[in-house]
């Protein structure tokens, strides 16, 4: 078959990429044609994402693309859990916020403990498998209770279906950012009506599910014209792994199946792919998530707080005007500084928001008897060997859970460039690990629209090994040296 070309919309919390591919049994080529900042806005009643915008400068990159060549297909990717709602006219009901808004503080664990509140931890992991985050799609369903949006909503769309909506008309949930909202049961592939009902969403507010692959619908003319396209043109929406994860583990270019990965950038998704969920009490305990991914499978993993943990503490330093904080300088020094000196708990809920990392940093060490970094590098150093440490207990945890071991660790994603972080997490994993690519998420999202398209990529293992045929990786060995063992007690204390 011939090379298609398509667009791939990846959206990160911190930014957005358009890129454009060819792609054929043989051959991928991505290219970045447009990359713009993203990031919560500060509004007087919470912190919301600018959509209206990231629609803009989709249409920037799309036009980009139309300016030069064909453009067969669109496939739009994202981070998760965050939605729009819709009122009778199709119109947006108001900003969608981002899962980093403080409306759902403690509200998960308020309901969880309250018998009347009708939601029972074991009964909501049994249908859902889904990792108790505060900002599942659920709970921010259930902070907008008695909101006017959420009264005249006749539709919720999750961002990436809304974002698709925009260009074609089309309304849908696709399938794998679905599984993210805690309202979809894992089991059956379906919404979980029961939990709907609970929540207070009426009926028909969740649209059509729709399986990644499929045709969302074709550019609206009024879309069309607007990037460059001749009058006329029918150019599909394809839905893709529309969750960012999802896509990025298509995008892993595993050659066997023992791998584990780890999705690294904003967050750290860190896991297993299985062909089933794992719905057990152990799991529950564990809070490992059971993500819907392409092909019907399964995404067993930790969502470990990630670099985002660095980048914001960097954004303090930076506002500091403290000298020697850039990424270069400050990695560089990182390397040299003593190892395991410092560990914390990086999933701790309080480095969730935005603010202070470094100060919640010091205080996460003095709490847990630990040397108290001072210095930007000793705070940073302190992030990335907490970040390993916890990329080798969860995967420990999965492979004891899920029963299956593996031999390598995928790094994936922006964080697969840090070269420190994946020999960090082969001396904290003892395998292997393979770095790259750092736009996964991009070659997931285009190698599922080439398949619709009728590219002969049949499967997961056809899509890897045309990632691994066309891109180098890095690789790791593990090194010995670090107690990591010691590290992890430390930990645990
Ligand atoms: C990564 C990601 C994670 C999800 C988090 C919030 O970009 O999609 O998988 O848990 O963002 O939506």
């Amino acid at each position: 078959s011939t090379a298609m070309r398509v667009a791939a919309v990846d959206l990160g919390a911190t930014s957005g990429r358009i890129m454009v591919a060819t792609v054929s049994p043989t051959s991928l080529h991505l290219e970045e044609v447009h990359r713009f900042p993203n990031g919560g806005v500060r509004a007087h009643d919470g912190l919301f994402w600018d959509v209206l915008g990231i629609h803009r400068e989709i249409l920037v990159g799309l036009s980009r693309i139309v300016a030069t060549g064909r453009l067969d297909a669109i496939g739009i990717d994202s981070w998760a859990v965050d939605y729009g709602l819709l009122d009778r006219d199709g119109r947006l009901l108001g900003n969608p916020y981002t899962y980093r808004d403080s409306r759902t503080d403690g509200l998960a664990e308020q309901l969880l403990a309250d018998p009347g509140s009708g939601f029972d931890a074991a009964e909501l992991y049994a249908t859902t498998g889904l990792q108790q985050l505060p900002f599942n799609t659920l709970w921010q369903v259930a902070a907008a209770r008695g909101t006017a949006a959420l009264e005249q909503a006749e539709t919720l769309l999750m961002l990436p279906d809304l974002l698709g909506y925009w260009l074609t008309g089309a309304q849908g949930a696709e399938r794998t950012n679905a599984s993210t909202t805690q309202l979809y049961d894992a089991t059956t592939g379906s919404w979980a009506a029961d939990l709907v009902e609970k929540v207070g969403l009426r009926p028909g507010v969740l649209p059509p599910l729709r399986d990644p692959g499929s045709v969302v619908g074709h550019l609206l003319p009024g879309i069309a014209e607007a990037i460059g396209l001749p009058e006329g043109a029918q150019v599909p929406v394809v839905a893709v792994g529309s969750h960012d994860t999802a896509s990025a583990v298509v995008g892993v270019p595993a050659a066997d199946e023992d791998f584990a990965y780890v999705s690294s950038g904003t967050w750290s998704l860190v896991g297993l792919e299985l062909d089933e969920p794992v719905l057990t009490e152990e799991a529950r305990l564990a809070d490992f998530t059971n993500e819907g991914g392409v092909d019907g499978t399964i995404r067993f993993l930790k969502n470990v707080m990630g670099l985002w943990v660095l980048s914001e503490s960097m954004k303090r330093w930076a506002e500091r005007g403290v000298p020697g904080t850039d990424l270069v300088s400050l990695l560089a020094a990182v390397e040299d500084a003593e190892p395991l000196r410092t560990v914390v708990d990086i999933n701790d809920a309080r480095l969730l928001p935005p603010g202070d990392m470094p100060a919640r940093i010091q205080d996460l060490a003095r709490e847990a008897g630990e040397p108290v970094p001072e210095t930007p590098v000793e705070i940073a150093r302190t992030i990335l060997d907490s970040l390993a440490l916890a990329y080798r207990v969860q995967l420990r945890t999965a492979a004891r859970i899920a029963g299956r071991g593996f031999s390598v660790v995928h790094v994936v994603g922006g964080g697969s460039h840090n070269q420190l972080l994946c020999q960090l997490t082969a001396d904290a994993c003892g395998v292997p690990v393979l770095a790259g690519p750092g736009e996964a998420a991009a070659l997931g999202n285009v190698l599922v629209q080439a398949r619709a398209l009728g590219v002969d990529l049949p499967d997961l293992a056809a899509m890897r090994a045309l990632v691994r045929r066309t891109h180098e990786l890095g690789r790791y060995e593990p090194a010995p040296g670090l107690d990591w063992d010691a590290a992890e007690a430390r930990l645990a204390r």
